[in-house]
């Protein structure tokens, strides 16, 4: 990389995704897919397995990508994409070998293959187009569907409200293998999106690109605010903007002040049922997750009342 950082106004405007695809209104997963595209170029081979990215843009017989487009089983990304490197490199051939997954084809029955990729440190970039949930299947939830989250498999009833489990956090998985590059990235912040897929692209060795994509469908949310829910999500600690480069993390967005989560819940159906103590629980959560990644020196949060972390309820400074 040389020169100015790239933006989104001088990032390529050339299409690798083109339109006609079946992504439904407002799906933050096919812009992210449009603009990663746009940045990796027509040098670029995609595997994607099976998952909203495949459903809407390479149904058999048509194909709404430019590029040359492989498909196999939905567990396999990291080995099938190690593959497709090894033999361009046998070939003598610099090609950008990228897989896009899903969360569920990464946090949970891909986790294995991409571990392994990592690992090894293989020259690919792997990007994992993050939903919350299996989204293409109808909605199950996933090791990244956040806590209190409706979903076809944690319904809501009498009992149980939702997900009991917090997000996995994946970066940590991903970064405990010393790669070169991972990075968070969000719609809502196309200056550094559009850098960190640049920058992603110039390094070798394995790259983990982990986008945050908002989902009208499963989120039961209205398709113009999808960018806002994006947007909010950094704003409240519910994703994190940074990156970790040779095991050196840099925070690459710091929100001024932590924002209740609650004002991002109430936008979205999945967690319209969620009741006081659930709200106040992931608020808790949250504010250990903001103080680990933006007071690191602070100790984890861990033991500390409400009032002394990053966000104090309606106490708060400014809210
Ligand atoms: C081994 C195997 N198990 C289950 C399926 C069915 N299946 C296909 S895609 C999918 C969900 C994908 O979820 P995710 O990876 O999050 O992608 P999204 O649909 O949300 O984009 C499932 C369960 C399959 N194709 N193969
Ligand atoms: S179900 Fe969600 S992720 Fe899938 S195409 Fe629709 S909006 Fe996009
Ligand atoms: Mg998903």
């Amino acid at each position: 990389m040389s020169g100015k950082p790239m933006t989104i106004k001088s990032m390529p405007q050339d299409d690798q995704l083109i339109s006609g695809h079946g992504a439904c209104g407002g799906c933050g997963l096919s812009t992210a897919v449009n603009n990663v595209l746009r940045i990796l170029g027509p040098n670029t081979v995609v595997y994607a397995p099976a998952s909203c990215f495949l459903v809407f843009s390479a149904m058999y017989p048509t194909s709404a990508l430019k590029v040359p487009f492989i498909y196999s089983a939905f567990e396999n990304t990291g080995a099938v994409i190690s593959g497709i490197s090894a033999g361009f490199r046998k070939q003598g051939k610099d090609v950008t070998v990228v897989g896009i997954a899903g969360d569920g084809g990464t946090f949970d029955i891909g986790l294995q293959a991409v571990s392994g990729a990592a690992e090894r440190n293989d020259d690919v970039i792997y990007v994992c187009v993050d939903n919350e949930a299996y989204m293409n299947t109808g909605t199950q939830r996933s090791g990244s569907t956040p806590f209190g989250a409706w979903t076809t498999t944690t319904p809501v009833g009498k009992k149980v409200q939702g997900k009991r489990e917090h997000k996995k956090d994946m970066m940590s998985v991903i970064t405990a293998q010393d790669v070169p590059y991972a990075a968070t990235l969000s719609i809502a912040h196309p200056n550094d999106f559009v850098r960190k897929v640049e920058k992603a692209k110039a390094i070798e060795g394995f790259r983990f690109l982990h986008i945050m994509t908002p989902c009208t469908s499963g989120w039961k949310t209205e398709p113009s605010i999808t960018y806002e829910l994006a947007r909010l999500a950094v704003e409240t600690g519910m994703w994190t903007l940074y990156e970790v480069e040779n095991g050196e993390k840099k925070i690459t967005y710091r929100p001024k002040e932590m924002m209740p989560v609650e004002n991002y819940l109430k936008l979205q159906g999945r967690f319209k049922h969620m009741s006081k103590a659930d709200i106040e629980e992931l608020q808790k959560w949250l504010c250990k997750r903001w103080n680990r990644h933006y007071n690191p020196n602070m100790v984890n949060g861990e033991g500390q009342e409400q009032k002394e972390l990053a966000y104090a309820g309606e106490e708060s400074e400014g809210l």
